[in-house]
């Protein structure tokens, strides 16, 4: 049996995002995630501890992250493990170098300078697993990885010892500046078992008979686009040559989108009482599945439902989400953000049959509401869309470094256009990131409508007032 702790994208040097100000953020870090890892790796007892590239931030590969990563390494070459990675677009210059402070057998690079390469691993003096390796030479590598690859299978007739694969790509983006392979491709190839990195969302893609492929995804959550749990993998090979993963809960943040329904909600206490329990519900799940590294849930709130409360909530749950304090076990739970996406309870087509101008914004709202491909809609979104840009472009908003809901991608930084915020824009990250167009038709008909009803809501009640 031979054990392995596998994890890659720790970016030593960064700081999660979207951690509320104010929220107790002590400890929390890559730097601190990656001890951690190093812990863990010992409590468990693994054999060698395996990186798939992006171990340490590119912005701050010097400053902060050299030397945590160096005691980290040190740290395990001490109790007899080994460290083997393979360097990725953040640290393609820092992991050669770190090479020169170590033996090869506390801390090794595989296939540097992009030129594949096996490293054999022995345990108790026969070898254990084979490892086909490639690390990034340059920051960006737009050709295919795998063109390279000239390694056959396994040597030696009597040895059970699975080749596994370890690179830093971006899988089945063909046209990625960040080492594009295919799922096929890498499947094609000897290694019964590929850990890749880049990717900082935790994924196992595994098919019967066929090479599993793992992005063990960053020890710890940064980003809300990377839900769910996050820590390294254990990757554990048997003496028969089998291979199984798991991953181990050691994230001591984790993002969750909750969708709050709010439905016939008829006062504001009762938006407040469902806002609450189902945060303490989602709370208590996580800590129950994520362990007790779990010290940050930071919830995406969004508020769903029919409810007479529909104009009341907004500016009521901000203020609510601000001093919200809710706690289990030694986690809390904060919210980052919150859309509030409720309906009032009128009847739009009973309004729209009247006359006057609730009577032609219901129309309105029910167009925006019904056949996409209705030309009216088309020529409105088409609209709403100049206006937006224009607003984008003025002078004023310069410093907010928009690109909001009609903005080129690519930007970095967090977007709002009247009211919408759109998510931290990276580049490079191995986050996914391409709000498609139809997203952004689709945010700006939200936006509408929302405007829509609440213009309606307000004079409807004018009405209701003057009556
Ligand atoms: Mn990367």
């Amino acid at each position: 049996m031979f054990k392995i702790l596998c994890t890659g994208d720790l970016h030593i040097g960064r700081r999660p995002g979207h951690l509320p100000e104010g929220a107790d953020v002590e400890g929390i870090s890559c730097a601190q995630a990656w001890e951690d890892v190093v812990l863990h790796a010992q409590d468990a007892g693994v054999d060698l501890v395996v990186l798939t590239g992006d171990v340490v931030d590119r912005e701050n590969r010097y400053f902060e992250a050299f030397g945590p990563l160096e005691a980290g390494i040190r740290t395990l070459a001490q109790g007899g493990i080994r460290v083997v990675a393979v360097a990725g677009n953040h640290d393609f210059d820092v992991l050669p170098k770190l090479g020169q402070s170590f033996n090869p057998d506390e801390f090794r690079l595989v296939g540097a300078g992009g030129a594949w390469e096996r490293l054999t691993i022995h345990k108790e003096g026969k070898p254990a697993l084979h490892l086909d390796g490639w690390s990034f030479p340059t920051e960006h590598y737009e050709a295919d990885p795998l063109a390279g690859y000239r390694l056959g299978p396994a040597p030696g007739p009597a040895t059970d010892a699975p080749i596994l694969g370890l690179l830093h790509a971006d899988l089945d983006q063909l046209r990625s500046p960040y080492a594009p392979v295919t799922a096929a491709a890498l499947r094609g190839l000897p290694p019964r078992f590929w850990l890749l990195g880049h990717i900082h969302a935790p994924a196992l893609y595994e098919e019967p008979g066929r090479a599993s492929i793992l992005y063990p995804g960053s020890p710890l959550a940064m980003s809300p686009k990377e839900p769910g749990i996050h820590g390294p993998w254990i990757i554990e090979v048997s003496d028969t040559g089998r291979v199984e993963a798991w991953q181990v809960p050691l994230s001591r943040v984790r993002y969750e989108a909750i969708v709050i329904d709010v439905e016939g909600a008829q006062t504001v206490d009762e938006v407040d009482r469902r806002f609450t329990e189902n945060i303490l519900a989602h709370l208590q799940d996580a800590v129950a599945k994520g362990g007790e590294a779990l010290t940050h849930l930071v919830c995406r709130v969004r508020l769903v439902g029919r409810t007479p409360m529909h104009r009341r909530i907004e500016t009521r749950l901000e203020e609510r989400a601000r001093q919200l304090q809710l706690s289990y076990g030694r986690a809390i739970a904060v919210v980052d953000r919150i859309s509030v996406e409720t309906r009032p309870e009128r009847n739009l087509g009973e309004i729209a049959y009247g006359s006057g101008p609730p009577a032609v914004l219901a129309r309105l709202l029910l167009m925006l509401g019904g056949d996409p491909s209705d030309p009216e809609q088309e020529r409105l979104l088409r609209k709403a869309r100049e206006i937006l840009r224009e607003v984008q472009g003025a002078a004023h908003y310069r410093e907010l470094k928009t690109g909001g809901v009609v903005g080129a991608p690519g930007d970095e930084g967090i977007r709002r256009v009247g009211g919408l915020a759109e998510d931290e824009v990276v580049t490079g990250e191995g986050t996914r990131e391409d709000a498609g167009e139809d997203e952004r038709e689709a945010k700006i008909l939200a936006l509408l409508e929302r405007q829509g009803l609440l213009l309606l809501d307000e004079l409807l009640a004018q009405k209701e007032e003057a009556s």
